[in-house]
């Protein structure tokens, strides 16, 4: 009897079509969602293995040989399926069973950085502090516009331009601006046309469509990822089915770099892997290897015929200089290696919301680099079609022109330095309040937005659940989101969570 109750519900939801239809997933839900009486559950459990079916789209279920099952009714209303028993003409009861062809669809967790900004919201304490995602903002802790990007948005408001589709692989002085800012508008690699730039949904859609590229091409090819990440990396290879394992990379006992862990889990990983770098300011833990070690990691994955894949979320930010913080690419550009590289604009321009990056694949031989650009646009195509318009046109405005280059780089080193001299005072204010003895000065030694405070799940909730402040649960605090006003309130708030949570 249950099966053709659900039956009918299944058969109903699917567009009243006339043919049976059963849904196993559907009948299990309409069965979780049926509310009995008790008389009448015995009814039903003794009828459970009658297999009625469907047949028709009429007020009554038949069964198999087409006889109607009289005492039953349904009518729908409110997108709920109400079912009535009639016995000689009385109603016995009415069943409401609540449908919905997401019913097999569970709640997902919140994201663990977007989600802690939605609970900043929901904060009404007023002391509290967004330190979660990594958002730069004003030392009165408001988000910031740069000048440069205002500047360029006049200029093509001015120009009065169109809003046609932009081909697949996006605006073309994008493209070329974006290369040439990554590899330095002199690398050779840029002349001799060896490398496939595609416009990207800003760093996250570049990974995401390299990723892409990665499974189509490379069927069964690792990405190494390092220990720990940004929180979406392992999410996006999920979800474009590439396996990945990680390299040690974070040593919580020197608060730095485990670059002989890093090394050898690069060594032992299977011939031809991936292996995903930051190129620069290392997120979650604010730790770069230096030249040297850069050097040592490009022989270690050259010796090992690994790819190096490089994402430059970035750039400015780690020295506040764009050269600079693109030089692990550059470096590993010179010694001819084929790489990739994701490009984000969401932190160095400020364009968070208008999704602009670019994925650039660096080949060998110009021929190479055209047949993976257009593989690269053959994967674009039905994920997005094509790009917007509006960021990329910014980015080509302020990097095609050098007053508004100059001035971007102004602008860079001041929110660079902006962040340095909070994390200076944040150290200063540790140091003075933490009478333990405990050096913090890990905390100057990590560069870009980030600080990896070492503090434990427990602790970090502490930080919000008593103190208001807003981070992600690995311990990390985002240092463009904190003023100089507050470093003390900080401070108070990671030496008790340090000292007394467990
Ligand atoms: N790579 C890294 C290393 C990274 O930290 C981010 C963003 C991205 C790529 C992608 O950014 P996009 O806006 O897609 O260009 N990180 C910050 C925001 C986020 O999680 O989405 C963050 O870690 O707070």
């Amino acid at each position: 009897m249950f099966e053709s109750l659900s039956s009918m519900a299944s058969t109903m939801l699917c567009g009243f079509s006339s043919t049976p239809t059963t849904s196993p997933t559907l009948q299990d839900h309409c069965k979780k969602k049926l509310k009995m009486g008790s008389f009448d559950r015995t009814i039903f459990s003794g009828k459970k293995k009658r297999n009625h079916s469907i047949k028709t789209m009429s007020n009554q279920i038949h069964d198999r040989r087409g006889i109607p099952w009289l005492p039953l009714r349904f009518l729908i209303f409110n997108r709920r399926i109400f079912i009535y028993f009639l016995s000689c003409g009385r109603i016995t009861l009415a069943l409401a069973v609540n449908v919905s062809r997401f019913e097999g669809v569970t709640m997902a967790p919140p994201d663990p950085i977007l989600g802690v900004s939605e609970a900043f919201k929901a904060d009404t304490n007023e002391m509290k502090l967004n330190l979660g995602v990594g958002d730069y903002r004003t030392e009165e802790l408001q988000p910031y516009v740069l000048n440069v990007v205002k500047k360029a948005e006049n200029l093509i408001l001015k120009r009065g331009e169109n809003k046609e589709y932009l081909p697949i692989e996006g605006l073309a002085a994008f493209n070329n601006a974006t290369a040439e800012l990554l590899f330095g508008r002199d690398n050779p690699v840029i002349e001799q046309q060896r490398v496939a730039t595609v416009q990207g949904l800003s760093g996250t859609g570049s990974l995401r469509l390299a990723a892409a590229l990665i499974e189509r091409y490379f069927p069964g090819a690792k990405v190494l990822i390092s220990s720990p990440t940004w929180g979406n990396h392992k999410n996006i290879f999920n979800d474009a089915r590439v396996p990945w394992s990680e390299y040690r990379y974070y040593d919580p006992k020197t608060i730095g770099l485990d670059f002989d862990g890093m090394i050898s889990d690069i060594k032992a990983a299977p011939d031809g892997s991936f292996v995903l770098l930051h190129g620069c300011a290392h997120n979650p833990t604010g730790i770069d290897p230096t030249p040297e070690q850069w050097e040592k990691i490009a022989d270690v994955i050259q010796e090992k015929k690994h790819l190096p894949f490089f994402d430059v979320a970035y750039q400015g930010f780690a020295s506040g200089s764009l050269d600079a913080d693109a030089s692990s690419v550059r470096l590993f550009a010179a010694r001819g290696m084929e790489l990739l590289v994701a490009q984000s604009y969401s932190k160095n321009l400020g364009l968070y919301s208008e999704r602009i990056g670019a994925i650039n694949v660096l080949c060998s031989s110009a021929d190479a680099a055209a047949r993976v650009k257009s593989q690269l646009k053959r994967l674009a195509r039905p994920m997005y079609s094509n790009p917007p318009i509006h960021g990329a046109r910014i980015v080509a405005n302020v990097v095609g022109n050098p007053e508004l280059f100059n001035e971007w780089e102004e602008e860079m080193e001041l929110m660079a330095s902006r962040i340095k001299s909070v994390r200076q005072k944040l150290f200063d204010s540790l140091s003075a309040k933490d009478k333990s003895g405990k050096d913090w000065s890990f905390i100057l030694k990590q560069i870009g937005m980030f600080s990896f405070t070492g503090l434990s799940k427990a602790q970090s909730d502490n930080m919000t659940n008593k103190w208001h402040v807003y981070m992600t649960k690995d311990g990390r605090i985002s240092l463009a989101g904190l003023s100089s006003v507050k470093c003390e309130y900080l401070a108070d708030a990671i030496v008790d969570s340090f000292h007394n949570v467990k």
